[in-house]
């Protein structure tokens, strides 16, 4: 196990969500399709405003940021690469480094380049060979900026909603369509890892940590005493939390019934990114059919008495739920680095408190021994929540979508004192 240089504190964004004028990828597309009740438009004109944004990220004492690189602006046509947005990027990552914050680069967050789209995406059985193609692209261009690379951020989460659930591009409800994109996410992670391990010990001879930003709920079976509930539970938990890990550490794809698969590596996770968000209480579902229901029907609810405070977005608000996360991904014996964990809501005394606590169970669960290098909220800035439009606020910085003005909130300077506290400094 090879530890991070540094505990790493920031902010997390993702380029769809805040640059703005993405008109060349599949969200755009089904924006303009009228998808959706809100299009992201300019969002945070984050893509010319990134200077004065990271002005803000400084002055909250964080040391680290994580964003994400938009494939359709770097190959807006197939194999065509757009100098200019290189140009950007590189800027981009340098005026990070001006302001002594660490880039962590995610490769993919949920949006795709239209004529990848076209051809079928992830469903395309060269998925691996465009997406490493876009990889090695970037760690030629950035390589020598950047140290930390997410290849595909929450790949469960882009498979379910857009191949099973069918509520964002390209629209799928297909049990055979999720799992064959599962397998191709996994094969591009694969190999994505080794171009980029390739290059940094070949071209630039200098230490590289490349990982996954993996959703993990904390699943809580409606009845304990049903074992129809906790049954749904386990098979859920297996395959929307530990399967994708459990598959890129041991190398080995196993689906029960469907079928078993060597991969071409192991081991390539060098650190495991979580995304935590919240607690769901499971609920067998009624059905054992495959095309519906991955498996095993399954419904996601609260609890009529247990469950606690909730967000705008109504997701519980569980702390606790970070800890136990964090204690079962010890037996992967990697540096955990919390990539994403962060509440919608408008009152910001909800956010400061959500901060506190959480950062309470993350030192929880340090003391008992699990290894954990970094803590990203999301997100920097309020932004475009997918098909939730621009209503929900994740900001620890509020946004005026009519002026694009910034207004630090109270909780990022909660996060800002815990972050100096835990640092070492004032
Ligand atoms: O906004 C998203 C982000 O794109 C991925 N993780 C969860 C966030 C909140 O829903």
């Amino acid at each position: 196990m090879k530890p991070l240089p540094q505990f790493l504190w920031g902010t997390s964004t993702s380029s769809h969500q805040v640059e703005g004028n993405n008109t060349a990828n599949d969200w755009w597309e089904w924006e303009i399709q009228g998808k959706l009740k809100e299009a992201s438009g300019s969002a945070c004109d984050h893509y010319r405003r990134y200077e004065s944004d990271f002005d803000i990220v400084a002055k909250l004492g964080q040391n680290a940021h994580r964003f994400s690189i938009e494939w359709s602006r770097l190959e807006p046509e197939e194999n065509v690469w757009d100098e200019e947005a290189f140009l950007h990027y590189e800027r981009v990552l340098k005026a990070l480094h001006e302001r002594g914050l660490e880039p962590v680069v995610t490769l993919h967050h949920f949006t795709n380049p239209l004529w990848y789209t076209r051809k079928g995406g992830w469903l395309h059985e060269k998925t691996p060979f465009y997406f490493t193609r876009f990889t090695k692209k970037c760690v030629e261009a950035f390589g020598k900026y950047v140290r930390f690379w997410v290849t595909i951020n929450e790949p469960l989460v882009y498979l379910y909603h857009g191949f099973f659930a069918g509520l964002w591009p390209p629209g799928l409800k297909s049990f055979s369509s999720s799992m064959r994109v599962f397998r191709n996410q996994l094969l591009a992670h694969i190999s994505a890892y080794k171009v980029i391990h390739q290059h940094y010990k070949k071209e630039l001879n200098q230490p590289v940590w490349v990982s996954i930003a993996k959703h993990i709920s904390h699943f809580t079976p409606c009845n304990p005493h049903s074992w129809k509930d906790v049954w749904t539970l386990k098979i859920r938990s297996w395959f929307f939390n530990d399967l994708f890990l459990d598959a890129a550490v041991s190398g080995f794809l196993f689906f029960p019934g469907l079928f078993a698969e060597i991969l071409p590596a192991r081991n390539t996770l060098d650190f495991i990114g979580v995304n935590y968000y919240t607690r769901d209480f499971i609920r067998f579902g009624g059905q054992f059919t495959g095309e519906k229901s991955l498996g095993v029907s399954c419904e996601k609810s609260h609890h009529p008495t247990e469950t606690g405070e909730l967000n705008m977005m109504g997701w519980e608000v569980y702390p606790e739920g970070l800890y136990h996360i964090l204690k079962k991904l010890k037996r992967f014996n990697l540096p955990v680095v919390i990539t994403e964990n962060g509440i919608a809501t408008l009152d910001d005394n909800q956010r400061s408190r959500f901060i506190q606590n959480h950062l309470s169970e993350v030192g929880r669960a340090a003391k008992e021994g699990v290894n954990v290098q970094g803590y990203f909220y999301w997100s920097l800035l309020d932004n475009f929540e997918w098909a939730h439009g621009f209503g929900p606020r994740f900001g620890v910085v509020e946004v005026d979508y009519q002026t694009q003005a910034r207004k630090v909130r109270e909780s990022a300077y909660v996060l800002r004192d815990i972050c100096r506290k835990l640092m070492g400094s004032n």
